[in-house]
């Protein structure tokens, strides 16, 4: 998609192109319930921010819930995830208990990241999830580095089992950062299984994509390099699924990496802190009318996937869920004194 200066150009892409016929409806229904479990969690993480039970920045992802749901769906637990300080939504999708993520967020000792991290720092060892990181960019040469890994252990050290797969999720204002095509150059020299998944909200705090960037279609930077790339519908779980599943077969194969480009939208500013006052009411508005959720919604319930009331059984185990993070935070202890120096380094 090529945004040119005050115009709204929105994706063209969408579920009515794509054969969905053979996505089984369990499948659909589960990423539903993902994408409400993100949409709700950051909507309570605004409530307690402004309550001040959060410290900090606090960057949300409404809006960009398809891309998410749709791409991390497909991973196996032994995957890889790498995001972006914007990374609560992404841990959850790769299967972090809400209640370890808001406890991270409240600063306790129960935390994912034992409250030392916070918002811009989410990781799990344990569910492969890298972070998290407050610098634009920087998950980009740590995803490449998990992908050698996996292709290493793989082939070099004839380790047993399928190939890992390495998912990097970033922004579009970060692909005008050396390290985005550092990290391009090496994927295809390496043939690495990793995935680039540029969410392109359009932009990089207050600064419009097509201001920023000689060529605002990013899924073309990717041929430069030799690599395959492809703009998708970020609004449309279906469609950002059926890309996903190619590039995770392609990398799972030992092909090598793939580049997405989602178009997607915040529903919020930047972060909590930001106004929002420089995108325009109207481009808002044209986001908003292709909310994610509520389009997966129309279509379940249109192809009679499932009943509302099954619908509303989902929405309200998902709020159960949140509430119950909330009071799990809200008990759990503070990190000691005496533990300051804790987990700096790798004994811990
Ligand atoms: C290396 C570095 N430079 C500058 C910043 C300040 N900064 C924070 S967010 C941001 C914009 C990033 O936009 P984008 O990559 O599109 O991601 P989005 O916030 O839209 O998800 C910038 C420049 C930073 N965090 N790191």
């Amino acid at each position: 998609m090529c945004k040119t200066k005050n115009q709204i150009n929105l994706p063209v892409m969408s579920i009515q192109d794509i054969d969905c016929g053979n996505i089984d409806a369990d499948i659909i229904l589960s990423l539903y319930e993902d994408m409400l479990l993100g949409r709700y969690f950051e909507d309570m993480c605004a409530q307690m921010y402004y309550r001040g039970r959060m410290f900090g920045f606090v960057h949300l992802y409404n809006g960009q819930e398809a891309v998410s749901s749709g791409v991390i769906k497909l991973l196996n637990p032994s995957d890889y995830v790498c995001s972006t300080y914007r990374d609560h939504v992404h841990a959850l999708s790769k299967g972090v208990e809400p209640k370890y993520l808001m406890s991270e967020l409240f600063g306790k000792e129960t935390g994912c990241s034992k409250g030392r991290g916070g918002s811009m720092h989410i990781f799990s060892a344990q569910h492969n999830f890298l972070g998290g990181f407050a610098f634009i960019g920087e998950g980009i040469p740590v995803a490449v580095g998990a992908a050698f890994q996996s292709m290493y252990t793989k082939h070099i050290l004839n380790q047993d089992g399928l190939l890992g797969v390495t998912v990097c999720f970033f922004g579009d204002g970060t692909t005008n950062n050396g390290q985005f095509f550092e990290c391009l150059n090496m994927s295809v020299l390496w043939k690495l299984p990793v995935i680039f998944v540029v969410e392109n909200n359009q932009w990089a705090i207050g600064m419009a994509h097509h201001r920023a960037t000689s060529l605002p279609e990013i899924y073309k930077k990717a041929q430069v390099f030799g690599l395959p790339g492809i703009e998708v519908d970020g609004m449309d779980v279906l469609a950002v699924r059926s890309v996903a599943s190619v590039a995770i077969d392609r990398a799972r194969l030992g092909h090598g990496p793939s580049l997405i480009e989602a178009l997607t939208y915040r529903f919020r500013g930047h972060s909590l802190a930001d106004p929002d006052e420089l995108r325009s009411r109207q481009e808002k508005n044209a986001w908003i009318a292709r909310d994610p959720v509520k389009k997966l919604k129309k279509y379940i319930i249109d192809h009679n996937i499932s009943s509302s009331k099954n619908l509303t059984l989902i929405e309200s185990r998902v709020k159960n869920r949140i509430n119950d993070s909330v009071d799990f935070a809200l008990s759990s202890p503070e990190p000691s004194i005496n533990d300051l120096k804790r987990y700096l380094f790798v004994e811990d």
